[in-house]
């Protein structure tokens, strides 16, 4: 099935052209959730292989052995994106499949290069620019099991380092857009303060056997953000004046609005939420060049300190704000100290307000609702506190009844719910480019169906379809694809 008008530009006139010519729009993915091929071609261990290996880690109790086979289909899916007119594709490398071993001093996986060679090859001939994330979340086995991973800052950083270099000499010459880590913040409050993510350690026994999430969480983050700052100290004094390119990070962030707006102490507590979840990186980074008072003030010692050499490496260590939003929350205050292993900043989050409003029509994901208006509200809210250029790196919903047997019913394909979705927030997207927020890509979350870590195969973020149970997971387009499609020629000047 196609949908040849999927948009008729008529109700958002106002919105013509508001986007740059050389606006980037595209799908974002992880290797994690696509690639398969776990072990395959001499790929190495990482700790999601090794999580959705151990029993009752994973909801449906899948594993990302095969995920949608895109190592193997990756022509198939550069056809099927430039079908949909898209100008770039961000997608992720997996550390294990270039190193297996993860370590500085480590050998190689030739093979590994020559996928990525390969695929970044096939993007390039078909006119999509490539956005390549360097970690998202899949750190390698052998470097937990070794050191502990993050938790050992000096170790991972020099593992690290060495691994973005490589991605730097070997891809460097075709990738412009570089981003080092997606979403720090998710990686250490799953992982390490929930514990329902890998490295799946926290302080509940009754989930991990290790871990303290009142204190490695904010290790972790201390880890990602250096870690972040020499990686590109490398690109900018090795590579960049030859390549010329971009590198920047990935943050996540939904937006917080008070339960009650006209409670000075819940207006107070949406701030601090915001603090917690986003300028906990984006401060250090962008901003003041350390964490947020409000962090220190609740955490203390608990929340590590930047050395001078670090603070001075990790401020200003990104080109552009990589930003990844899917919804909003509201936030009432707690009273009383906070929880040892509180993070989010001593509030409560709540799907309605004190006068009964609901934060948006409810997806297939429990925490994800149709939240437009939070969405122009962060845009702003990023750009005033920042001001760098916005780069919008993922975006989109799960939607209710998707997850059928194949072939997938007309009423799944027409994916009406995803495609309001979409148009209510690039309807804000544009309207704050109007305002004069500089952004410059938006990537839909995501391509196709994939596995959505510790949710497994049930939560379907993508705009194309996939029959996981057959042998070549077949795909089948939604029509939110040619939405996108369509509406970004609207959107965009001069197409
Ligand atoms: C992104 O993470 C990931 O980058 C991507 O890999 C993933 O597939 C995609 O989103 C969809 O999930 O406090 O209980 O309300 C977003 C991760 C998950 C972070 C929900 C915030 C809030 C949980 N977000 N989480 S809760």
């Amino acid at each position: 099935m196609s949908w040849t008008h999927a948009f008729d530009g008529s109700p958002d006139a106002e919105l013509k052209s508001t986007l740059p010519s050389d606006f980037h729009w595209g799908f974002a993915t992880a290797a994690a959730q696509v690639e398969g091929a776990w072990n395959k071609d001499g790929k190495g261990e990482s700790i999601w292989d090794r999580f959705c290996h151990t029993p009752g880690k994973v909801k449906d109790g899948s594993t990302n052995e095969d995920a949608t086979c895109a190592y193997d289909l990756y022509k198939q899916d550069v056809t099927l994106m430039k079908s949909f007119g898209v100008t770039a594709y961000r997608f992720s490398l997996a550390w294990s499949r270039l190193i297996p071993l993860g370590g500085a001093e480590e050998p190689v996986n030739e093979t590994g290069v020559e996928y990525y060679n390969n695929l970044i090859d096939e993007l390039v001939t078909n006119g999509i620019t490539p956005f390549v994330t360097l970690f998202h979340w899949d750190t390698p086995q052998a470097l937990e099991d070794r050191y502990g991973g993050m938790l050992n800052q000096d170790k991972y950083t020099t593992d690290f380092v060495r691994y973005a270099r490589l991605c730097f000499e070997r891809f460097g010459d075709r990738v412009k857009h570089w981003i080092t880590y997606n979403e720090p913040g998710v990686y250490t409050l799953a992982g390490y303060a929930a514990g329902v993510h890998a490295p799946a350690r926290s302080s509940f026994r009754d989930r991990n056997d290790e871990g303290d999430s009142s204190t490695e969480t904010f290790i972790v983050a201390h880890t990602e953000l250096v870690s972040h700052a020499h990686a590109v100290k490398v690109y900018r004094e090795v590579f960049k004046e030859k390549q010329g390119g971009q590198i920047g990070i990935t943050l996540h962030g939904n937006y917080s609005e008070p339960w009650d707006a006209n409670d000075p102490k819940d207006v107070a507590a949406a701030q601090r939420a915001r603090e917690f979840e986003i300028a906990w990186f984006a401060d250090p980074i962008y901003g003041h060049g350390d964490y947020p008072r409000s962090m220190r003030d609740q955490l203390g010692n608990r929340l590590p300190s930047f050395t001078d050499e670090e603070r001075a490496l990790v401020k200003g260590s990104s080109d552009f704000y990589g930003m990844n939003t899917y919804t909003t929350f509201f936030v009432r205050h707690l009273d009383g100290p906070a929880d040892i292993n509180d993070h989010l900043g001593n509030v409560e989050k709540l799907d309605t307000n004190s006068e009964g409003k609901s934060r948006g029509a409810e997806s297939d994901t429990y925490w994800l609702r149709t939240a437009p208006e939070g969405f122009g509200k962060l845009l702003r809210w990023i750009w005033d506190r920042y001001h760098v250029p916005i780069y919008m790196t993922e975006n989109g919903t799960t939607a209710k009844g998707e997850h059928v047997e194949a072939p997938p019913p007309e009423r799944v394909l027409n994916d009406t719910f995803r495609v309001e979705f979409f148009h209510s927030y690039l309807r804000e997207l544009a309207r704050a480019v109007q305002d004069g927020v500089d952004v410059r890509s938006y990537f839909g979350w995501t391509f196709t169906d994939n596995w959505e870590w510790a949710a497994g195969y049930e939560d379907r973020f993508g705009c194309t379809w996939i029959d996981f149970k057959s042998e070549h997971k077949t795909r089948y387009p939604k029509r939110s694809s040619y939405f996108l499609r369509d509406y970004f020629r609207h959107l965009i000047k001069g197409t």
